[in-house]
């Protein structure tokens, strides 16, 4: 049984991060605390979903598959007329979701896979499920090919990449995030993942993975982002622009040295905007695409629509 504060709390802190996982455990924390409110009528029910909804959105601003993903749930409550009804259609809405998440990743692997050869040399950066799914979907059908992983200053999830690498059998090389552009010309491939992807088909990922694409593209190197239907930000389309989260100077610099230095500000944004033109491809569960693509997924998988607004 997970609990909305304290998920939204993990979720700040970083301890459950990743924009699939993220998404995944908000709509898990929706079904739980569905069943936790108390029964009353379906108008205080509703508002206590609100509540939770607008909690969980509220923990990072950036990963569009969050405000997604509780949309999508939030969503399952429309005509019902109890609350026994609403809880039950949220958990249904909030199981297919999680479980078709996870095929999501597995399915962009399959995908993905295809764009890896024999003696490839991959560079990913950040630590992705969907981009990491397509390096062990690769390996897994005997391709033989060596990765270099960034560090990912300030929080380190380069780490995590290459123990899950690691734990795979592939060769992987860690480069601190200023060596990229030194060893770009050595790259075949670049794969990200994806925290949001506008309807421009611009792609919001881990800080740094602009200088990366722009290194990529300079060298002549493809690169591809791994990315599910649900992290496209339907908003974009009215030109909405997607928040780039600024986190705690801390995390950057001891507060001690922080405080030592009172004319310098540590600025710590988590996510930077990779333009279309950088992007070779973006391989989601319903196949790979161009970046100027990214309107049709809006549309047809995501299903949102100008109509979806107009009735907000
Ligand atoms: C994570 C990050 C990942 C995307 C995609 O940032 O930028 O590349 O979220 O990951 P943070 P996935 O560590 O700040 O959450 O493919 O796992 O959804």
């Amino acid at each position: 049984m997970t609990d909305v504060a304290d998920t939204a709390g993990k979720i700040r802190r970083m301890e459950i991060r990743g924009a699939g996982r993220i998404a995944r455990v908000a709509a898990a924390a929706l079904r739980d605390h569905a069943y936790q409110v108390e029964s009353g009528d379906i108008a205080g029910f509703m508002a206590e979903m609100e509540k939770a909804a607008h909690t969980l959105v509220l923990t990072r601003p950036t990963a569009v598959s969050l405000p997604n993903a509780v949309h999508t749930v939030m969503l399952a409550m429309e005509g019902t007329n109890t609350p026994e009804e609403a809880k039950k259609a949220i958990a249904a809405r909030a199981d297919s979701f999680i479980r078709s998440s996870e095929q999501a990743v597995g399915k962009i692997g399959e995908i993905g896979a295809r764009h890896i050869r024999d003696g490839d040399v991959v560079m990913t950066h950040c630590n992705s499920e969907a981009a990491l799914s397509c390096l062990i979907e690769a390996r897994r059908q005997g391709r033989d090919f060596s990765v270099f992983a960034t560090e990912v200053r300030p929080r380190n999830q380069g780490q995590i990449t290459i123990r899950t690498l690691n734990d795979a059998g592939i060769e992987t090389n860690f480069i601190v995030d200023s060596a990229v552009r030194s060893f770009m010309n050595r790259i075949d491939l670049v794969v990200v993942g994806a925290d949001a992807v506008a309807v421009n088909g611009a792609v919001v990922n881990k800080i740094g993975t602009s200088q990366i694409a722009l290194a990529a593209d300079e060298a002549r190197t493809s690169l591809i982002v791994a990315a599910e239907t649900y992290k496209f930000a339907p908003r974009t389309i009215f030109g909405e622009l997607i928040t780039i989260e600024e986190r705690e100077p801390g995390e950057v610099l001891p507060p001690e040295i922080i405080d030592s230095l009172p004319h310098v500000r540590v600025r710590n944004p988590a996510f930077d905007v990779t333009p279309p033109e950088y992007i070779d491809l973006i391989v989601t569960e319903e196949g790979a695409i161009p970046p100027q693509m990214a309107y049709i997924i809006i549309r047809e998988y995501l299903g949102w629509d100008i109509n979806e607004f107009n009735r907000h």
